[in-house]
């Protein structure tokens, strides 16, 4: 057994408040006699199998019989608390996306383009766990820097053409370490001016200039003109100019993303395609970054229709969410289709309108929508890479990656904490407040809750916080 698991409660180690609080009526010894308390929804294969059986039923069961090992608490690999939750295992985690902030194999190559996403990936991650990473900013300054393009934005590396998402990843990275070095990298004028030469006629944003024109453009934008205080104004030089000097960076947005929404309820990639949880996150984001969330959501998608979509994404026994309708469960849909959760619970939950009083709670742990336990079991039982290796994973069988411990520890983090807009803070700004959330009983230890980040941004509060307010406070560019 790992070093770090030996300080960790067992079986055979039992605290005895715990073992109080969760079973007033067994005895310890009956408690190890019967073994961990796991509820059959997450215990059994469902007991109605669709009789058509395809590629795709097959590999999903497959999926289930994988995962009932380790939610039965069977993997010898994990350490299991008495509800049969794995520990998190903070330290293997960290070693793990400490090196994914190192150098690469030679076989990473073809992802060279991808290099901003692994610095936010990883940086992200390990901000989650609790890390303090401002010692890697002068790192990132310089490799920043050498991603920025004169004509604006940043690219996979240097000499790469700019594009939202590595733009995004890069700004986020920045944001997560933190300070005017770290802000002063950004070229905001031309970042502006480049914005404006993505932005479509149809309210749409390519995601480089000729390049294709979807909903992550819309999200990764939203992101970028907030974060860095950008002017809203567009370009006589951009597409979307038509000389009516009212219309913005951000006309149009929410229609686009509106058309978006599928029959199915979920969201796709550009209007007429597949509904995906990646988008899903993408569309609500973006949209509660445009409004306050409880007025803006339910304006521009079929809320009930989006809700029982996003619901089928949560399978039982694996717990986890799929991206997609037949397909499989995915560690980081748990941040993708997991992150849509608390912008729906701060749609429904939010003031209606100007001069309502907001409601000081959420409504009873009981009532969320959808299984946070079932969501922490996967993510605690299922997505660890233990013994070895250390970070997170898709699902059994898979080996971790930056990509994965990032969104599945952003995912555990929304399971573990509630949400709720506030339209006015005490400083008189918008503002979302947090508050740990459990269940009437809480499955994970406590010391295994990780770090809460801003249900539209993917950071801490205090990241987002701390770029803006430099942004802020800047005259012009
Ligand atoms: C399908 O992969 C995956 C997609 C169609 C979407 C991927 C996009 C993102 C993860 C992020 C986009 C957001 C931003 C902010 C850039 P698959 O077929 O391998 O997986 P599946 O079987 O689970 O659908
Ligand atoms: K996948
Ligand atoms: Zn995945």
């Amino acid at each position: 057994m790992a070093d770090s698991a030996s300080s960790r409660m067992t079986d055979t180690d039992v605290d005895e408040e715990f073992v109080h609080d969760i079973a007033a009526t067994l005895s310890s010894a009956a408690m190890a006699a019967i073994g961990p308390e796991i509820p059959d929804l997450f215990s059994y294969a469902p007991p109605v199998i669709d009789s058509l059986e395809t590629e795709t039923s097959y590999k999903q069961n497959e999926v289930v019989q994988d995962c009932l090992e380790y939610l039965t608490a069977k993997d010898k690999d994990l350490v299991y608390n008495l509800r049969g939750v794995g520990l998190l295992e903070r330290d293997a985690h960290k070693a793990f996306l400490h090196k994914g902030l190192g150098r690469y194999p030679d076989r990473f190559v073809p992802a060279d383009a991808s290099r901003p996403w692994y610095l936010y990936w990883c940086l992200s991650a390990l901000t989650l766990l609790g890390e303090d990473v401002s010692s890697y900013r002068e790192k990132l300054v310089a490799t920043a820097v050498s991603m920025q393009n004169d004509y604006g934005g940043f690219g996979g590396g240097c000499g790469q053409t700019s594009h939202l998402a590595t733009t995004y990843a890069v700004v986020l990275a920045l944001a997560l370490v933190g300070g005017e070095e770290a802000y002063e990298v950004i070229d905001r004028r031309a970042m502006w001016r480049w914005l404006c030469s993505l932005k479509q006629p149809d309210g749409g944003f390519q995601v480089a200039v000729g390049g294709e024109e979807d909903i992550r453009g819309a999200y990764c934008a939203a992101v970028i003109i907030t974060l860095l205080n950008l002017p809203l104004n567009l370009t006589p030089e951009s597409p979307a100019w038509t000389g009516d000097e009212s219309k913005t960076l951000f006309t149009g947005v929410a229609d686009y993303v509106k058309r978006c929404q599928t029959f199915e309820g979920g969201i796709s990639e550009k209007p007429d395609t597949e509904a995906h949880g990646a988008y899903a996150f993408c569309a609500l984001g973006c949209l509660s970054i445009l409004d306050a969330p409880d007025r803006i959501i339910p304006k521009y998608l079929d809320l009930p229709r989006f809700v029982s979509w996003l619901s089928s994404r949560q399978y039982a026994p694996e717990g986890g969410f799929s991206g997609r309708t037949n397909k499989l469960v995915d560690g980081c849909y748990s941040h993708w289709v997991g992150g849509c959760w608390p912008l729906i619970e701060a749609s429904l939950n939010g003031p209606r309108k100007e001069g309502d009083v907001p409601k000081s709670t959420l409504p009873p742990a009981s009532s969320s929508l959808f299984s946070r336990e079932g969501l922490i079991r996967y993510i605690l039982c299922c997505c660890q890479d233990m013994p070895r290796r250390g970070g997170l994973r898709d699902k059994p069988g898979k080996s971790s990656d930056p990509y994965h411990s990032c969104y599945v520890l952003s995912g555990l983090s929304s399971a573990q904490h509630q949400w709720r807009w506030a339209p006015l803070l005490r400083d008189g700004t918008d503002g979302w407040i947090v508050s740990p959330y459990s269940d009437e009983v809480q499955i994970f230890e406590e010391e295994d809750r990780v770090v809460p980040i801003h249900p539209v941004y993917a950071i801490p509060q205090k990241n987002v916080d701390g770029i803006r307010r430099y942004f802020s406070a800047k005259e012009g560019f």
